[in-house]
């Protein structure tokens, strides 16, 4: 059996690999190691919950007495964990760093003395290049984190990187462009767009709508994500991009339009503080080794409108009970108005 450490791995794209892992890969055993922030719901994990070849392990990555046992013990470590959502980290970055560069540290230090580990993925993110105004970002391309968030996963992936060009830690970064699908946290622009169109309540346009994203789906993120682990070289970066740019406007309206709801639903509100204009990624290297997106954009759009209209119980109690969560809604669009 191959002994697989997924961090992070019951938030929205962790989930989805740990879901995809268990299916595909007969020969590994999964261990899920995740602290279960606002974001971490183990009802993600249900399908693998009794599994024989799945744990979980409810604990912080940047603990590590709980961090290097577990990074000690493994062959494979794919580390999702971290804090993620950019408005979050323009509210307040501490966090941000505690965890995605400390974190990563914690992981690193562990991963330094692990005898059997041959990959460490370190996901990062297309927002390490910055917003990116013609062209497409190259793994090569200097690095222009413009918020919090990003500069926190440009820190956390080159100290990855030091660790491999320093130590010899088999360090693979991954840069991939934004995900959506089943179980994303409905604080990201699609399930929140959804969700609120699905209750007839206004979706929060930032600024012009005009900002640009290439949206990936979460299943071909998982398939790169195995690529890399079994073709990537240590020491490299690959970018995982959709290939979908989309306006934020032309997102809104394709998601309205499945829902039947109309355009009057969308409310312009004042832009994010920062707003990177645009992302776009070059995937010229991991097609190389024989990767391609599978899901196009808009089957994917609508099966994920249809699996959150199928899964109420699943984003209901987060939205409509959850505390935390609607005192962070207050604050972020309470007083939003254009
Ligand atoms: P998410 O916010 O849905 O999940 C993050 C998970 O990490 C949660 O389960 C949370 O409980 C866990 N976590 C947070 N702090 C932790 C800690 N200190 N110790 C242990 N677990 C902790 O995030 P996501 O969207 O699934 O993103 C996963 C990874 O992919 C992140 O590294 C993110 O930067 C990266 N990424 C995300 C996207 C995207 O579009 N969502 C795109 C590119 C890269
Ligand atoms: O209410 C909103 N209104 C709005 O117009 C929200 C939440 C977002 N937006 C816009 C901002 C962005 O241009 O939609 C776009 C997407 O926003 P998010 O879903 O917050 O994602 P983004 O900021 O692009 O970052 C995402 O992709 C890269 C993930 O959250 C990151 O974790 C990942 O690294």
């Amino acid at each position: 059996m191959i002994e697989v450490l997924v961090t992070g791995g019951a938030g929205f794209i962790g989930s989805n690999y740990v879901r995809h892992a268990i299916a595909t890969h007969p020969d590994w055993r999964v261990t899920t190691l995740d602290k279960l922030t606002y974001a971490g719901r183990l009802e993600n994990l249900r399908e693998v919950e009794a599994h024989p070849r799945h744990r979980f392990v409810r604990g912080d990555i940047a603990d590590p007495a709980v961090a290097a046992p577990l990074v000690g013990a493994s062959e494979i470590v794919v580390h999702f964990a971290a804090e993620t959502h950019v408005d979050r980290s323009i509210m307040s970055a501490g966090d941000f760093i505690t965890t995605d560069v400390f974190g990563t540290f914690v992981l690193l230090e562990a991963a330094r003395q692990a005898p059997r580990l041959r990959r460490f993925v370190q996901i990062s993110t297309d927002e390490v290049y910055g917003s990116v105004a013609a062209g497409a970002s190259r793994e090569t391309d200097e690095l222009r984190p413009r918020n919090p968030y990003a500069a926190s996963k440009a820190g956390a992936e080159r100290l990855a990187y030091s660790f491999w060009a320093t130590y010899g830690v088999p360090v693979v970064v991954t840069r991939a462009s934004n995900n959506y699908g089943p179980n994303q946290f409905p604080e990201k622009v699609i399930p929140l767009f959804i969700t609120n169109a699905l209750d007839n309540i206004p979706v929060p346009l930032y600024g012009d709508g005009l900002n640009v994203r290439d949206w990936l789906h979460v299943a071909d993120h998982c398939r790169a994500l195995d690529l890399v682990i079994e073709r990537g070289e240590p020491g490299e970066v690959y970018n995982i991009g959709g290939g979908n740019e989309v306006t934020n406007l032309d997102l809104t309206h394709q998601i309205l339009g499945l829902l039947d709801q109309p355009v009057s639903l969308v409310r312009p509100v004042p832009d994010r503080l920062g707003h990177d204009r645009r992302y776009a990624l070059d995937t010229t290297k991991l097609r190389a080794l024989g990767w391609r997106p599978e899901v196009a954009f808009d089957d994917g759009l609508r099966a994920t409108v249809a699996w959150y209209r199928a899964n109420e119980w699943w984003w209901r109690p987060i939205k409509e009970q959850d505390p935390a969560f609607r005192a962070y809604y207050a604050k972020q669009y309470g007083d939003r108005r254009e």
